[in-house]
């Protein structure tokens, strides 16, 4: 009777409120531009959701159904490997260093994909690419500075991945403590870390191997190509990223219907900051200084 059915894609995302309306309009993105005989099976680490908000997701299902399982890791335990006051990045951004402690062990990978994405096709070459040896599969960044990959002590012809799409070999991570390695990393380079938990992957990854995949599966809006490209990455300053407009697309197929970026309010509060920022900054002589305060007022 069930010959022929593909087994689901399994995908991991992470949020918290704030991001879900980004991680429900990347689902919608994804149910959307399935192939047929795609089904999904997706993993969420619940950063702190409402019901409001897990009640949204659930009303996805009737773009495409998808089998759904919550989970609630406690990161407590591992804070002093991490750090939680780099500007921008919620501690939740972490989740996917600790897949091996919460997803099933029935599971031998799991494509882990950011909130801040919109997937243009179907996920399932990407699900059956062969990992090897490799304990992540991901796309090379060449637009990381070199001055941080050597910051982070990476070799000059390292290849520095994105860390906002992912496939992981769950089944290696288990067999060969990734995680406790991984935590170790950690807590060398904590004072060097800019991208929590891409910095930390990069790191080991320098040390052991990962396979580096093609640019359309996972790529800034700048670089977007029309038919090509199946993973939009809107990171970074989003809000002035080419190509918005395919992401709001997407929103509007959420009962959320837009972003929070979107708002009117959103974008008054955010030029009250902007102007706020080039003030202060009349008193801020040094690159440095100005920098940290962009990242606190401007980025955000
Ligand atoms: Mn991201």
């Amino acid at each position: 009777m069930c010959e022929n059915v593909k087994p689901p894609i399994e995908i991991l995302f992470a949020s918290d409120s704030n991001y879900c309306p980004f991680m429900a309009t990347a689902i919608a993105s994804i149910l959307k531009n399935a192939a047929p005989d795609d089904s999904f099976s997706l993993h969420i680490a619940d950063g702190g959701l409402t019901d409001d908000d897990r009640q949204k997701i659930e009303e996805l299902k009737k773009i495409k159904d998808f089998k759904l399982t919550y989970y609630r890791p406690n990161l407590r335990e591992y804070l002093r490997y991490l750090r939680d006051d780099v500007a921008n990045f919620p501690i939740v951004v972490n989740t996917r260093l600790f897949v091996e402690k919460f997803l099933p062990e029935t599971l031998d990978k799991v494509v882990y994909l950011d909130a801040d994405i919109v997937v243009l096709g179907s996920l399932s070459e990407l699900w059956e690419t062969e990992l090897g040896d490799n304990f992540v599969a991901a796309v090379p960044d060449p637009k990381m500075r070199l001055s941080h990959r050597r910051e982070l002590g990476l070799p000059d012809d390292y290849k520095y991945f994105f860390s906002g799409g992912l496939l992981i070999n769950l089944k290696k991570w288990r067999e060969e403590r990734v995680l406790d390695q991984l935590l170790d990393v950690c807590l060398e380079i904590k004072d060097k870390i800019e991208f929590p938990d891409q910095d930390a992957l990069n790191a080991y990854a320098s040390r052991t191997s990962y396979l580096p995949l093609a640019g359309r599966w996972t790529c800034h809006p700048r670089d977007y190509v029309k038919g090509d490209t199946v993973i939009l990455h809107y990171m970074g300053n989003r809000h002035r990223c080419p190509n918005l407009p395919i992401l709001y697309e997407y929103a509007a197929l959420t009962p959320y219907g837009r972003l929070p970026m979107q708002g009117f309010w959103y974008r008054v509060r955010r030029a009250a900051r902007r102007a706020c920022f080039v003030f202060l900054c009349l008193f801020l002589p040094k690159k440095k200084w100005r920098k940290n305060l962009r990242k606190r007022f401007v980025l955000r």
